[in-house]
């Protein structure tokens, strides 16, 4: 049987790396774009380089979801069997700093792999997925988010996403292509990047607890989201390109916790016991054992506009996938300390 040929947009990130693990496994031929960086960014995939069973088959190129042409050489070039489209400026709040940037990449660079296909007339020969998200639900008033859910997008990230996700039912639509969107709720891991809420809690609760640092300075401690592991995560990516037909699909737990929720249970297991106190900016959470304050609000980590409450349905990814997840939060979260526990104590050995 003829080799599968994986391309990957985004392969740097966490998405990316989980990702390429799992098709390596799968005896695929992995070919990841990373862009150029002034400082070497491939930390998340440098252990394939160390698993002789899987470098042979992992290739590294140069590209940027901002350059046509890049993308078009590439995709000629490497004559892929299936792409993941995970390359985005992926931070909600800074879309809010480079809104047009943000939606350059992950609206604009969408059609343009899109347009490749077409152009190249790959149309039947290749599979494409785009890395939707639960962030296009936005301000939804839908207690549960499915795939028919409206969108209701609340961040030039939200509202890029929502472009990348329509133009690919229109190209799936107008010329046949075997185009699947993932609607993806948060999923996080202990490679997970370090702004973003939950590596954050983790990593500042450490640091505290080994007296590297005083406070954790967070923002909106009430909104709510349904918290994933990537690992699963790619797993249904995977999952929707090896279907007979192309379909969009909603990958979530079902189940979601506030941000105070998240800290309490990671605190838990860090050994803190936590106590709140005050409202709004003002809300603080004490060390009992000490009296020291370990948590304060700031302004400058709220949204101009906050997506208050997601948790998503996904019992068509259940029906047709046979998808469900497999890693509770507090498994995760357990994953995620002791990942970092570890960094800590090899940096520095007793
Ligand atoms: P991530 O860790 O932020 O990774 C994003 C990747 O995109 C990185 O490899 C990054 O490269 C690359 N990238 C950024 N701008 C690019 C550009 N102009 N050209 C080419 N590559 C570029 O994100 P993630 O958590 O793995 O998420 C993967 C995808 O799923 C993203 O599209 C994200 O928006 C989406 N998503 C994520 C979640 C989640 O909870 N994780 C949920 C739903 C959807 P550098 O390493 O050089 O920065
Ligand atoms: O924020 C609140 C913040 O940045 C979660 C991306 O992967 O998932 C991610 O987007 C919540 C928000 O993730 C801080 O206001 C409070 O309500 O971890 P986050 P996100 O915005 O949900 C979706 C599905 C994606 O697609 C995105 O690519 O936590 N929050 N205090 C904070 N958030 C951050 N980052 N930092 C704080 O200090």
């Amino acid at each position: 049987m003829k080799k599968k040929v994986a391309l990957i947009f985004g392969v740097t990130g966490q998405d990316g790396a989980y990702l390429s693990k799992l098709l390596l496994r799968k005896k695929y031929k992995v070919y990841g774009v990373k862009r150029r960086s002034s400082i070497i960014n491939t930390l998340r995939i440098d252990d394939i380089y160390k698993d002789i069973n899987l470098k042979s088959n992992f290739v590294l190129r140069y590209g940027d979801l901002t350059d046509s042409s890049s993308i078009l050489n590439l995709i000629k070039d490497i004559r892929p069997s299936e792409i993941y489209n995970l390359a985005a400026q992926s931070h909600v709040s800074v879309s809010f700093e480079v809104p047009e940037y943000s939606a350059d990449v992950n609206g604009l660079g969408t059609l343009r792999i899109l347009e490749a296909i077409k152009n190249l007339k790959m149309e039947k020969k290749v599979k494409f997925y785009q890395a939707g998200t639960s962030e296009m639900f936005g301000r939804t008033k839908e207690k549960f988010q499915s795939e028919k859910t409206s969108f209701y997008p609340a961040s030039p990230y939200g509202a890029s996403k929502s472009f990348a996700h329509s133009i690919t039912i229109n190209y799936r639509e107008a010329y046949g292509i075997f185009a699947c969107n993932g609607i993806l709720f948060n999923h996080e891991s202990p490679v997970r990047g370090e702004t973003f809420v939950t590596q954050k809690i983790i990593q500042a609760l450490i640091r505290i607890k080994k007296g590297e640092q005083k406070k954790l300075y967070l923002g909106n401690l009430y909104s709510k989201r349904d918290w994933g592991h990537a690992a699963d995560y790619v797993y249904a990516m995977w999952k929707m390109l090896q279907q007979k037909k192309p379909d969009d699909y909603v990958i979530a737990t079902g189940k979601n916790f506030t941000i105070k929720e998240f800290v309490n249970k990671a605190a838990k297991k860090i050994g803190f016991k936590i106590k709140w106190s005050g409202k709004g900016i003002s809300e603080k959470g004490v060390n009992i054992e000490n009296g020291k304050v370990l948590i304060e609000c700031k302004k400058r980590y709220f949204r101009p506009v906050e997506v208050d409450h997601l948790k998503g349905n996904a019992r068509k990814a259940k029906r047709i996938l046979n998808w469900s997840p497999k890693i509770s939060v507090d498994d995760l979260i357990e994953e995620m300390i002791d990942h970092e526990l570890k960094i800590y104590n090899d940096k520095y050995p007793k």
